[in-house]
């Protein structure tokens, strides 16, 4: 429904306080204000994997923010508690008695790590740029992100002279791009320099250029170099101590590149061979490569969701206008593709994958450390990877795993005298497996059996088969390796459970009355557990390999802990039926199996009904109040085949968690809900976990007439779907492997053959 008096106010508010000219065009594909950002979650976010930025656009003082995603305090350490080895027997035993307090103390002294390094990513520090204070009124203003092209842009009006900024973080470039225009020739005049937090990076200026150096974390972690190279045509430059000068230039170009010694190299070596490589090429050609690069990508999906008058409103606007329940399908088409576009610019091949901001993160302390969190997060960050067509942006997680094998080897054996390969619910750069910090969150052994799932899901995708021998088949045999052994008999029930364990981060009330958080068989770790056996055993047959693991594999199957439905219908988190001091917990662990996982589906129709409860208990107690828990959510509702509950969480998420740059708000800035968000998004019009493709599976009525393009399925099918008044009207499939293909639409289901390389196109009625 339209509010139009409410569109009315807003066109008004917004034509008081800005100049029409700027807002005369739809916004399209564009996230922009009429006004600098007045704080970081208004900044705009620019990146090619590894080097990002963020733009201010303030008139006077312009800053920069950069980040270089191996900009990490910390080290390669090892912290096993030696203790741990000998707990674990006892620890089980006094779990399975129910003294869930003593099995506690006795985990958090002799199973809990000591991690003595902290490690923590941090920003790379600021590019600052000072202009002279416009004489006149600044009027114009405009400031924008253009998903189309990745390029982020500020351009304003001032003394007569329109000044525009062009900045750009490129991939096949290796640097940033920062260029200044004015309408005027010489009106260009400002400082240039570069500073970061805590006073201890070496800064100095020689000829054009600038340079940072500091060995982070006061040594405690990576030797950075920055270095920003400063051309310009008309005017001249001066060297003002450790700062560069431009003065009344016509054009003006920085180019910025940043490298660390993570990868093993000179900072200052990489550094320079970086910017020398990206000056080589004019603005223009490393503009147009930079684009061509992106758009390879990105323009793999077209999503068209319908537009309304809002489309012409800054995206501030927008947001609050949704917020006051203006409908505007476009913004969701926005956040849609905002969401492929972090992840195209966080995470390219041979980068590391996208933490907890992506690559964004101001100042020495991000929250958590902004690390790699593998009991949801870093997961979440790559539900979108395949589906929405960026399966290669996928991979700096599926090699991320593979590096996290021996140390997870390593822990496997001490900690637990184990087999195979094991982490708990984070990591950093140095790929610590180990655990440490409290029981509540930290007693948890499942982050890399979950993690092995994205290998598998990559060749569900790709049908790699060469990728499934070399890389992911033996990461995912280590993990189920670690996983087999790791399961003990609950001598109450003969079930194998998993254990000392929990679900992630929850906490349960004993009958004795004590909060506790561990026990022996939390519900979520059978359905990772499940998960990563079926697909180890489906993969090793797709490769004709260890026929007799996979025999083993299925035997410990037929004996694992089942899923079970409580006396209240719900989905049981835990064995007991344990009372919940946090009923609208945000993990909502035990949901597992009906998303990532699939073993609910509509083939198990009670547990279908039981998740639906267990998601409607979760929020009538004030579930889903992180970013990430509703970005959750709407894969579930989008699982449950519920377009209208998935669609008003979809809401909520831009209406409470959403900052006005459309970062997701954990609070604070937390990535992974804007990549859970589009990869829910995805999952409401496209399904293909069940062994068919589901044509708009939870489509909402808010959407009646619209289309996505470029989808994928598992399988390897490309999928166009049209749909009008609510109703499919148009599919067409690209087969990319040849393989057979099942195609449903409600209740009419076809089957047919595909050739590789060729497009089959139905109607409506799927004829
Ligand atoms: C998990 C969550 C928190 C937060 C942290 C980074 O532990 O429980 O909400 O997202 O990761």
């Amino acid at each position: 429904m339209h509010h139009p008096l409410r569109l009315f106010l807003l066109f008004i508010v917004t034509l008081l306080s800005s100049d029409i000219s700027a807002q005369s065009q739809p916004s399209e594909l564009k996230i922009w204000f009429n006004h600098p950002a007045a704080n970081w979650n208004e900044a705009l976010p620019v990146g090619n994997g590894s080097l990002g930025a963020m733009v201010f656009g303030n008139v006077q003082s312009e800053r920069i923010q950069l980040n270089e995603e191996t900009v990490w305090v910390g080290k390669d350490v090892d912290f096993v508690n030696p203790l741990a080895k000998a707990a674990l027997p006892q620890v089980r035993k006094l779990l399975f008695e129910g003294k869930y307090a003593a099995a506690k103390d006795l985990a958090q002294q002799s199973m809990m790590g000591d991690k003595k390094v902290h490690s923590t990513y941090q920003t790379l520090g600021d590019l600052n740029l000072e202009f002279e204070k416009p004489k006149g009124d600044v009027s114009n203003y405009r400031r924008e992100l253009d998903l189309e092209t990745a390029v982020a842009s500020v351009s304003y009006l001032a003394d007569n002279v329109t000044f525009k900024r062009e900045i750009f973080s490129s991939a096949p470039g290796k640097a940033i791009f920062l260029r200044f225009t004015a309408s005027k020739p010489g009106a260009l005049s400002f400082k240039i320099g570069l500073t970061r937090p805590g006073n201890q990076a070496q800064i100095s200026a020689s000829g054009s250029e600038i340079f940072l150096t500091e060995h982070v974390g006061n040594g405690n972690g990576v030797k950075l170099f920055a270095r920003a190279k400063v051309l310009h045509e008309g005017g001249e430059l001066k060297g003002i101590g450790p700062e560069l000068r431009i003065e009344k230039a016509n054009s003006v170009l920085i180019v910025l590149a940043a490298a660390t010694d993570y990868w093993g190299s000179d900072p200052a070596l990489s550094s320079a061979a970086q910017l020398k490589a990206a000056i080589e090429k004019s603005y223009d050609d490393q503009r147009e490569a930079h684009i061509r690069d992106y758009q390879r990508y990105f323009h793999r999906v077209k999503l068209n969701l319908g537009t309304s008058d809002a489309a012409y409103f800054p995206t501030d606007t927008r947001i609050t206008a949704l917020q006051n329940g203006n409908i505007d399908p476009q913004l969701l088409e926005l956040y849609y593709q905002f969401g492929r576009y972090l992840l195209i610019s966080s995470s390219r091949p041979g980068s590391l994958p996208a933490n907890l901001q992506g690559i964004w993160a101001d100042g020495l302390y991000p929250p958590w450390s902004a690390d790699y969190h593998i009991n949801i997060n870093i997961q979440m960050n790559y539900w979108l990877a395949e589906n929405t067509n960026l399966s290669e942006m996928h991979l700096p997680f599926l090699r991320f795993l593979n590096a996290l094998r021996p140390d997870g080897r390593k822990t496997a054996r001490d900690m637990y005298g184990l087999p195979g390969t094991v982490a708990h619910f984070t990591t950093d750069p140095w790929h610590f497996t180990e655990t440490y910090g409290e029981t509540q969150w930290a007693m948890w052994p499942m982050g890399f059996a979950w993690s092995a799932q994205h290998l598998w899901e990559h060749y569900q995708f790709t049908g790699d088969e060469k990728y499934l021998k070399e890389l992911a088949y033996p990461v995912m045999k280590e993990a189920a390796e670690f996983c087999a052994e790791w399961l003990v008999e609950n001598p109450a029930t003969g079930k194998l459970v998993s254990g000392p364990s929990i679900s992630p981060e929850n906490t349960f009330k004993t009958k004795a009355g004590e909060i506790a958080t561990m026990v022996m068989g939390p519900t979520m770790d059978h359905m990772i557990i499940r998960d990563l056996f079926r697909n180890t055993i489906d993969a090793g047959k797709a490769l004709g390999k260890d026929a007799g693991f996979r025999r083993k594999l299925e035997s410990l199957l037929s004996r694992l802990a089942p899923t079970h439905i409580a006396s209240d219908g719900r989905i049981m988190e835990w064995t007991e039926e344990f009372a919940e001091p946090e009923p609208g917990h945000r993990h909502i662990s035990h949901l597992f199996g009906l998303y990532p996982g699939r073993e609910i589906s509509s083939k198990t129709p009670d547990l279908m009904a039981a998740a639906r409860k267990t998601l409607n208990y979760r929020l009538s107690h004030g579930g889903g109040h992180t970013g990430w828990s509703r970005a959750w959510i709407i894969n579930f509702f989008a699982r449950l085949n519920d377009g209208e509950a998935a669609y008003k969480n979809l809401t909520a998420l831009l209406q409470k968690s959403t900052l006005p740059n459309l970062f997701d708000n954990h609070p604070p800035f937390q990535i992974d809900g804007n990549f859970g968000a589009t990869a829910g998004i995805t999952e409401m019009l496209l399904q293909s976990h069940a062994g068919e493709i589901q044509a708009l599976p939870a489509l909402p009525s808010a959407w009646k007439d619209g289309f996505i393009h470029g989808l994928v399925a598992r399988g390897g099918f490309e999928v166009d779907l049209d749909w009008s008044a609510g109703t499919l009207t148009g599919v067409k499939i690209h087969s990319k492997n040849g393989n057979p293909c099942t195609l449903r639409y409600g209740d009419k289901v076809i089957n047919f053959k595909t050739e590789k390389g060729k497009s089959y196109v139905f109607n409506g009625s799927l004829n």
